[in-house]
């Protein structure tokens, strides 16, 4: 186990590795390109060392984002053999070659974070991310809901590809006339960490519906069978409206289109409780059914506002019976599998945003708990893309530009010293 300013160095080596030029790569390999929320965590990792660095992340995310609003969940900057599906695939027609999907909106909020860090820098790019930012939420907003929860429209749009979440959903779509393609991602890394062939038929087949219809919103929301009110999309596209609101009041901006998104957000919120189950959870929008899943998206409640006592039993319940939390199944589940992907392990940054919300909420024991376990997890284990939460095994890919970006701005002890 490293010291924690060997470890800080370390992390910081992992960013300026990952850098590409104005973007930061998730991973060598397996994720050549700018993935969103990545992106986004990145620039937080570079605001504790490199601040110009940090704006330049966000900036150069936004300069993907199509006319609609919507800024895609990757950006190729660049052609690579190494990932599928292609540019070619997706067949966008964006500023830059994209997906057709977006990813969590979390830029409003470390975008803020970043400002708060250094106001007098950060007021220019600020004037300049705003309305961006906005354009994208008006963009879930318009497309997105029901009844104020957030939908997403693909597994990889909500960041949790394959989390049982989307089971009943996946289910019920028959991939037929996918025909042969070849993925490149069990190349890079085991496929038992990895979704499993019935899931990659789906999410092909969902690029490949996309692309037919242009990637219009209107078709899609009628044609798309895939469309699950998630609470990764719900609680951060709340979280990160509070947040632009405020930065409406620093910027002198009106606010009222915000308030009101924020208060069709908060009814949306309420409206993943799964009773059955006592936990906030995925639904169907079609369907209406529930996934009856606890995942760690459902722990991300605090973090958009939101007090629950029946969430905070469920967080000591699961964190006591694993070494590593938050994982992103509960043990309990039949479902449960460690080492695959968003089906068991542990993810830092989900661990980021659970406890950051936490210790704003109050739960000050319950947050620094799960700093310091994540910090044993980094230290011990190493800067990997997820972790199997019962002995910290690393798996996906290695040297990860958010698990090494969240350690410098949350884990680390040198981040919870300031
Ligand atoms: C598809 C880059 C991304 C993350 C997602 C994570 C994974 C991609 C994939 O990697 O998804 O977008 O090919 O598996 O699930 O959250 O943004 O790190």
């Amino acid at each position: 186990m490293g010291s924690h300013t060997s470890l800080d160095r370390e992390a910081q080596n992992i960013l300026r590795q990952n850098d590409r030029g104005g973007y930061t790569v998730p991973t060598d390999g397996l994720y050549p390109y700018q993935w969103n929320w990545d992106s986004v965590f990145a620039a937080l990792g570079f605001s504790t060392f490199d601040l110009p660095r940090a704006w330049q992340e966000i900036h150069t995310l936004i300069t993907g984002q199509w006319d609609n609003g919507m800024v895609p969940h990757i950006l190729f900057h660049q052609d690579n053999e190494g990932y599928y599906p292609g540019p070619e695939i997706w067949g966008c027609n964006g500023p830059i070659p994209s997906s057709g999907i977006s990813q969590p909106p979390v830029a409003a909020t470390f975008v803020r974070r970043i400002y708060e860090g250094d106001p007098e820098t950060g007021r220019a790019h600020l004037e300049k991310l705003f309305k961006p930012m906005q354009d994208w939420h008006r963009w879930f907003m318009t497309w997105r809901l029901d009844r104020g929860a957030v939908c997403v429209t693909h597994p990889w749009e909500s960041g949790r590809d394959n989390a049982p979440d989307w089971d009943g959903t996946m289910e019920r779509i028959d991939p037929v006339g996918v025909g042969e393609y070849k993925r490149r991602d069990t190349s890079h890394v085991s496929s038992d960490m990895r979704p499993t062939k019935f899931d990659y038929d789906r999410y092909i087949w969902l690029v490949q519906l996309g692309r037919r219809l242009g990637w219009d919103d209107a078709k899609l929301l009628e044609e798309n069978p895939f469309r699950v009110a998630d609470p990764t999309m719900t609680f951060i596209l709340l979280r990160a409206s509070r947040d632009l609101a405020a930065l409406a009041d620093v910027l002198g901006a009106p606010r009222d289109e915000i308030d009101g998104w924020i208060s069709t957000l908060e009814t949306g919120a309420a409206s993943l409780w799964n009773d059955k189950i006592k936990c906030f959870d995925g639904r169907d929008a079609i369907t209406g059914d529930f996934s009856g899943s606890i995942s760690n998206a459902s722990f991300l409640c605090w973090y958009a506002g939101i007090h629950s006592d029946e969430m905070l039993a469920h967080l000591h319940r699961i964190t006591a019976s694993c070494a590593y939390g938050v994982p992103s199944l509960d043990p309990r589940d039949p479902r449960f599998d460690a080492k695959r992907y968003w089906r068991g392990p542990v993810w830092g940054m989900m661990n980021t945003m659970i406890g950051t919300g936490l210790a704003e909420m109050g739960y000050r024991k319950e947050a620094d708990a799960l700093a310091t376990n994540t910090a044993d997890l980094i230290s011990r284990h190493g800067f990997a893309e997820y972790f199997d939460p019962s002995d910290g095994t690393p798996a996906g890919g290695g040297v990860f530009t958010w698990t090494a970006a969240i350690w410098l701005a949350w884990a680390s002890p040198s981040a919870r010293a300031v």
